[in-house]
């Protein structure tokens, strides 16, 4: 895919070093931006072979709400999130649980807001928001809606994180009888990471278009601080002397997305170049 290599080398040709809590220096460029076009194949990388049994699961993951990687580490037996769960499997409060039962306070009133001013004590207590069925509902009911976003940022929450989220938000589009799905990430590791939320929000976005009634149109990406680790530059400059072949194709089930499981998804003459080993930065 010609923008993902546009990306590496963007960020070759204009990034800075810059140190950082793992540790291992990165190469950092801020604000990379690209979109890609789902009519022209999935967007899975062909000049590196991208674990696409590994990238459905995360997203099946993401959509399970829950805040323990149990499922997705001893049940599947994908180890990809091991890094930044404790031993019993516990991640907090992060994409899943954002997605899926984002914690808000509310009163027994109905309030989800205390104004200034408010003398009288109300008994707060806390409710959950379901952010994917609300913009599934919002893309039937009202598709031409610009609210129709999810968050997975929750300042009173970053403490009971193992990891603040990456891809902090999504906002699906609809234009032309096309979902588009926009996703802003506040920091993208470009060896590792950016493939694998590429492939993730892509899968996302063309099983959503189905359950709505409409078809897969771009997904654009914005990556704040879009940085290569040291150890990954080497890699990186192998990959860029391959010439990207055609997208693969990928066929989703007809089924609601809550009800999709990883047989469900069928790849289709993907044929990548070899795997190019790097090492996660945790
Ligand atoms: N931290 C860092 N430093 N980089 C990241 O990409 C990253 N993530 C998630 C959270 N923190 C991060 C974790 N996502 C792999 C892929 C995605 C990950 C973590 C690890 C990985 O090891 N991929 C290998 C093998 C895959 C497999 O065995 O299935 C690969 O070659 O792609 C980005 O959101």
């Amino acid at each position: 895919m010609k923008q993902y290599h546009d990306l590496v080398q963007n960020v070759m040709d204009h990034g800075v070093w810059k140190e950082n809590r793992t540790g291992v220096r990165t190469l950092a460029n801020f604000a990379e931006f690209y979109k890609v076009d789902l009519a022209e194949g999935y967007p899975l990388l062909t000049t590196k072979k991208v674990y696409f049994r590994s990238v459905i699961l995360e997203l099946l993951w993401y959509l399970r709400g829950e805040d323990h990687i149990k499922w997705l580490r001893d049940e599947k037996d994908c180890h990809i999130w091991d890094a930044w769960a404790d031993e019993d499997g516990y991640v907090g409060p992060i994409y899943p649980v954002l997605w899926r039962r984002f914690p808000m306070a509310k009163s027994k009133d109905g309030d989800v807001y205390k104004p200034l001013g408010d003398k009288k004590e109300k008994d707060w207590q806390y409710e959950e928001f379901d952010q994917v069925q609300n913009a599934i509902h919002m893309l039937k009911t009202n598709p031409n809606s610009r609210r129709i976003v999810v968050s997975a940022w929750h300042p009173g929450l970053l403490g009971e994180m193992g990891l603040p989220p990456c891809h902090l938000m999504y906002i699906f589009n609809v234009a032309d009888g096309k979902l588009n799905c926009h996703l802003t990430q506040r920091s993208g590791d470009i060896a590792l990471g950016i493939p694998f939320n590429l492939a993730c929000y892509s899968a996302l976005t063309m099983a959503v278009a189905q359950e709505v009634g409409l078809k897969p149109g771009t997904f654009a990406h914005t990556i704040v601080d879009a940085h290569i680790y040291e150890n990954h530059m080497d890699g990186l400059k192998e990959q860029l002397t391959r010439e990207p072949k055609e997208l693969p194709t990928l066929e989703i089930a007809n089924k609601p997305v809550d009800e999709l499981t990883f047989e469900d998804f069928t790849l289709k003459n993907y044929d990548p170049d070899p795997v190019i080993k790097f090492p996660v930065a945790v």
